[in-house]
């Protein structure tokens, strides 16, 4: 039983809360999402740091109406749980459930759907044109945080709002934290706001003054930008938000209901472009969060007394990466290690710890970080980047323009190819294949297991050129093959030789193949299972021998169906002139949901099971 969360269905409710029960609203929200999480996993942390600001957000501004953009949308659980989703939760990020980031199909409260960091001031920008274009009446609010500050799109949308004139607010929710702690020099300058209070004590001040002049009194406070503007001037040096435009509120703590929407209210006073700066403590209310803000950034179950994960993580391909780079590191001091905020995820902390200083983490900025990697590679390093696959989607032009082009010897892990689950359409590491494969000069890898992604690690370096290594998330309990056969560019490896059928596998799904092909003995059908290894260059010459000798060849792949190993099958079949039908397991045409990962494949027919019934039935 919770004393008020039981009777909040959607917004209009907080109506009838003072600021004492909004405060014991905010205890049993975090109860809520506490437990809900311990039982689906996600992104915790960060929801528990924005509870007052949302039960504020939804006290002062009509969601129906005015437009509230969540940036990365991965701290969207209270706005679920206050906007009609409560009883839903349980079904967070699962199949068929609620998603774990605002989608705009899933309620009238989510006005933009998100999940990528640093868009939310450029949509927000976007909104408040088009309101003033069709004469409209509502609010734009951003909500940001200060890792999604350090993004470029974010800095772009900030210097284009700052001289609009449009009126918006961005809530700059500020907690010194991105998933890990955050970096660079706007993190610093935020840091030396915090230090200084800055609008505590000169809101003081400015109102002792204010209050001293003649017949102007207290209403000079809220009266004009311009005025304030030139007030805060006085008592605050080095405005960053005011000088490119920005009427800065702030700092200012950010789990006091009342001050929050007083401020929020004040912003839609003064009207033009507006930031509020807000300090949260990332983790809040929960000791394991807040002890380990990191960890609870992303969790899976956990139990809720100790804090600790319900399953022990096992090796994983960002582990096995993770010990293989720092075992390269130790052979050849070129080596040089860049992440986009994301050094645990993709396992790049070990390297960070070993080699300080031959280690970049370059904030949200994932072209900055390709970019670097071209200047580093063009000064005789060997920089190696690990991302996930939807994150390189970001730096596709770097990769093109500031790599590919020059052939620069950059290696490129991609960390979440393939469908990562759980955080849905988004995150889906699908596109991968079929975007680096348009481009010339790259070779791309995909290892069928830990041991080949080690060797394809330790050869991408020798190549002296860009390199792609594709590799899956987890990867627990997958098939150790026995059979390595030396890595040589263009080379596939047949994992097994057959007669009746061929099936192309890539990557994680060699070893669909070899289940498939297992199955299909049974029947006394012989395939040949082919692990192609190299998207590109393609090995033609054994995939022609294998497709000439058998009566029907297969591809099995973890991306979308279009531009990636089935197209190039089929592009090689044409080619030689090859009439032969192609059976292309791949995810189709589409966005892919979230749910997990085993789920997802078996809705897709990519699980072994199904690709042996679908290959039986063509032949
Ligand atoms: C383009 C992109 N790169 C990386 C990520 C992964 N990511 C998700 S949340 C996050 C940190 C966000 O930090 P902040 O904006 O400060 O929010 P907080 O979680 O601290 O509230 C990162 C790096 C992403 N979502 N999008």
């Amino acid at each position: 039983m919770s004393q008020f969360l039981d009777n909040i269905n959607e917004p209009k409710d907080l109506e009838k809360l003072n600021y004492d029960q909004k405060d014991e609203l905010a205890k049993e929200l975090r109860d809520y999402v506490i437990k809900v999480v311990s039982e689906t996993g996600g992104h915790l942390a960060s929801n528990l740091g924005v509870v007052e600001l949302t039960i504020a957000l939804h006290s002062v501004f009509d969601g129906k109406k005015d437009k509230i953009i969540w940036d990365v949308g991965h701290q969207t659980y209270i706005h679920k749980i206050l906007t009609g989703r409560k009883e839903k939760m349980n079904t967070l990020r699962q199949l068929n459930g609620i998603s774990g980031f605002p989608k705009t199909n899933e309620s009238e409260y989510d006005s933009f759907n998100t999940g990528h960091s640093s868009t939310s001031i450029s949509v927000a920008m976007g909104m408040a044109r088009a309101r003033d274009i069709m004469k409209e009446d509502y609010s734009v609010v951003a909500v940001i945080g200060d890792g999604a500050l350090t993004g470029g799109m974010a800095l772009e949308a900030l210097n284009d709002a700052g001289s609009s004139n449009k009126d918006i607010i961005v809530i700059l929710n500020d907690n010194e934290m991105s998933i890990s702690k955050n970096v660079g020099g706007l993190s610093r300058f935020l840091g030396y706001m915090r230090s200084k209070r800055f609008y505590t004590q000169s809101n003081k001040k400015i109102k002792k003054i204010v209050r001293k002049i003649p017949k102007i009194g207290e209403k000079l406070i809220h009266l004009t930008r311009r005025v304030k503007y030139g007030i805060k001037q006085l008592f605050i040096s080095n405005m960053f938000f005011e000088n490119i435009g920005f009427t800065y509120l702030g700092p200012m703590e950010g789990h006091d209901i009342e001050k929050i929407e007083s401020m929020l209210k004040m912003a839609k006073k003064i009207g033009g472009p507006v930031l509020i700066h807000l300090v949260t403590k990332k983790g809040k209310g929960y000791k394991p969060a807040e002890d380990d803000p990191e960890r609870f950034h992303g969790t899976s179950s956990f139990d809720i007394q100790t804090g600790n994960p319900k399953k022990q993580k096992e090796i994983d391909y960002s582990k096995v990466f993770s010990e293989k780079i720092v075992e390269l590191a130790k052979k050849d001091e070129r080596i040089v290690a860049v992440t986009a905020a994301m050094a645990s995820g993709t396992g790049l902390k070990e390297f960070k710890k070993e080699f300080p200083e031959r280690f970049f983490d370059v904030g949200i900025a994932e072209q900055h970080a390709l970019g670097m990697c071209a200047g580093l590679a063009k000064s005789g390093l060997k920089p190696i980047i690990s991302l996930y696959s939807s994150f390189y989607q970001r730096g596709y032009d770097q990769v093109i323009h500031d790599i590919a082009i020059q052939k620069l010897p950059v290696v490129m892990c991609v960390d979440r190819a393939g469908i990562v689950g759980n955080d849905g359409e988004t995150h889906q590491g699908q596109f991968d294949m079929a975007f680096f494969q348009i481009v010339p000069n790259i070779t791309i890898m995909a290892p069928k297991d830990f041991e080949e992604l080690k060797q394809m690690l330790e050869y991408a370096f020798k190549l002296n050129k860009p390199v792609v290594i594709r590799y899956p998330r987890g990867g627990e309990g997958n098939t150790k093959f026995i059979m390595h056969s030396q890595i040589a560019e263009g080379k596939a490896e047949v994992i097994k030789y057959g007669n009746d059928v061929s099936i192309i596998g890539i990557g994680k799904m060699v070893e669909k193949a070899k289940e498939v092909a297992e199955l299909l003995k049974i029947d006394n059908i012989d395939a040949e299972v082919v692990n192609v290894r190299f998207l590109k260059p393609i090995d033609e010459k054994q995939i022609i021998e294998s497709i000439n000798k058998t009566k029907k060849v297969v591809t099995i792949e973890d991306g979308t169906i279009v531009g990636g190993l089935y197209s190039k099958i089929c592009e090689i079949a044409n080619k030689y002139n090859i009439n032969k039908h192609i059976l292309g397991f791949a995810y189709p045409d589409e966005f892919i949901r979230h749910g997990s990962v085993v789920e997802l494949e078996k809705l897709y027919g990519l699980d072994s099971s199904n690709i042996y019934k679908k290959v039986r039935e063509s032949l």
